[in-house]
């Protein structure tokens, strides 16, 4: 839990039945890993395809084709069984609909601020999108739903999708299929920084992408981070995290297995409960425990635990939402007898797990709807997680009719005046006078 000293300090005496091992945040930021993107998208900005091609053969062993045809992408499903073909497809369908949801309610409209002066907001989407789809460690095969299949619900044009190969097998058919059912228009097998270097800087398609999206390891992070500005992007996923915040009315096993189900992601994962029972909090740290010794992936999910894992004994039910809020964490799984308390008072978190039978992994794979592209890093303090509202700018624009010049001008010139802009002053000036010339002073 990523609590600092200080803001322990303000929220009042807290009991901590499980401490991690390690003092602080996961690290970020390693500075071999800066220098070593700056120097591979400097080399691809320059040298373009062949660096591209250099980079996936050495460092990934891949010298077949970059790009995948229509009829590949349409094909990868057939490589899949049947109860996982229809599992994505299910993913497919609730992302979307989600996501369509949310498009329908942002709305565009119109105001008449003052008499003949109308200002207005339409949302157009972006017009390019390339989308970064992981299959390292473990493919997350929904990851195309939540980036590719959200910025076309947006209506983005263009969608640009980039896996990496599994040496020489290519791109992984499940995660393609995902990327095939989103509707991404072209799907290569590119992948890490020279993925986001292509896309970034034109090399796959007639032009450069205008925004990059989707989740990566520690290379394909930076990349977005230094290609940001030149292009949009999503956010900079930090380690998967998870918090429960639990009483005695829970299951500690089910809360255990919760916990695990985060941690597994990587060895820096932090997962945190915070409970409003000491003996509750105390069952957990056993369960957890109990369950590590047989879980499968144990060497992640053990070492994630020690380090990054907590568990705090709140002395109420506020206390537990501000320990909640100070964090933020990117998942937040709530299962208590008073639920709605914390939907109604919590303000930072990447997405809210409310009630026993919701948790993170029906959206983790898109089987419940909501993103799984979610801030971390207590980046939830200022950010909301992936939505088709990040691929629609909302444009302003106004419409002034000749009538409406007595309610902008004058006060448009008394500003400039001052500002000694006269220039600016002189383009409202310019409109009075053609009124008072042509039909009188108004
Ligand atoms: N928890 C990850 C997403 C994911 N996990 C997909 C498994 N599959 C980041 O929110
Ligand atoms: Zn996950």
């Amino acid at each position: 839990m990523q609590i600092t000293p200080s803001e322990a300090a303000q929220l009042g005496p807290l009991t901590w039945l499980k401490k991690p091992a390690v003092d602080g945040p996961p690290a970020q930021r390693d500075p071999r890993v800066v220098e070593r993107v700056t120097e591979m998208l400097r080399d691809i900005e320059l040298r373009g395809l062949d660096a591209v091609r250099q980079y996936s053969a050495d460092l990934d062993g891949w010298t077949g084709s970059l790009e995948l045809s229509q009829d590949e992408l349409r094909r990868s499903g057939d490589e899949l069984p049947a109860d996982l073909r229809e599992a994505l497809e299910l993913g497919y369908e609730r992302t979307h609909r989600f996501a369509a949801a949310q498009r329908e309610r942002l709305t565009d409209f119109e105001i008449e601020l003052a008499d003949s002066v109308v200002c207005g907001q339409h949302y157009v989407p972006v017009g390019r999108v390339g989308a970064y789809l992981p299959a390292g460690r473990f493919p997350l095969l929904a990851s195309a739903f939540m980036t590719v299949g959200v910025a076309k619900a947006a209506g983005v044009p263009a969608v640009l999708a980039c896996t990496p190969p599994s040496g020489e097998y290519g791109a992984h058919p499940a995660v393609l299929y995902g990327a095939y059912l989103s509707g991404a228009d072209r799907a290569f097998t590119i992948g890490g920084v020279q993925a986001l270097g292509a896309m970034a800087f034109g090399l796959l398609d007639e032009a450069p992408v205008d925004m990059l999206v989707g989740a990566g390891n520690a290379y394909v992070t930076e990349a977005k981070r230094q290609l940001f500005g030149q292009v949009g992007i999503d956010l900079l996923a930090g380690p998967s995290e998870v918090a429960v915040i639990a009483d005695e009315t829970a299951d500690p096993e089910w809360v255990a297995a919760d916990l695990l189900g985060q941690a597994e992601h990587g060895p820096n994962s932090p997962a945190a409960l915070v409970t409003t029972s000491e003996e509750f909090g105390r069952e957990v740290v056993a369960a957890v425990d109990r369950r590590l010794a047989t879980l499968a992936t144990s060497g992640v999910a053990g070492p994630a635990w020690r380090d990054f894992g907590s568990v705090v004994v709140a002395r109420d039910t506020a206390q537990a939402a501000a320990v909640s809020d100070v964090w933020g964490p990117e998942h937040l799984e709530i299962q208590t007898a008073a639920d709605d308390y914390y939907l109604k008072h919590l303000t930072n978190y990447g997405s809210l797990f409310l009630g026993r039978w919701s948790t993170v992994a029906y959206s983790d794979k898109g089987i419940a709807g909501t993103n799984h592209v979610l801030p971390t890093g207590k980046t939830s303090r200022y950010n909301a997680g992936l939505s088709v509202s990040r691929f629609l700018k909302p444009l302003t624009y106004q419409r002034a009719a000749k009538e409406g010049t007595a309610a902008l001008a004058p006060a448009v010139e008394r500003i400039s005046a001052f500002e000694g802009l006269a220039a600016h002053e002189a383009t409202a000036t310019i409109r009075i006078e053609h009124i008072g010339r042509h039909s009188g002073a108004f």
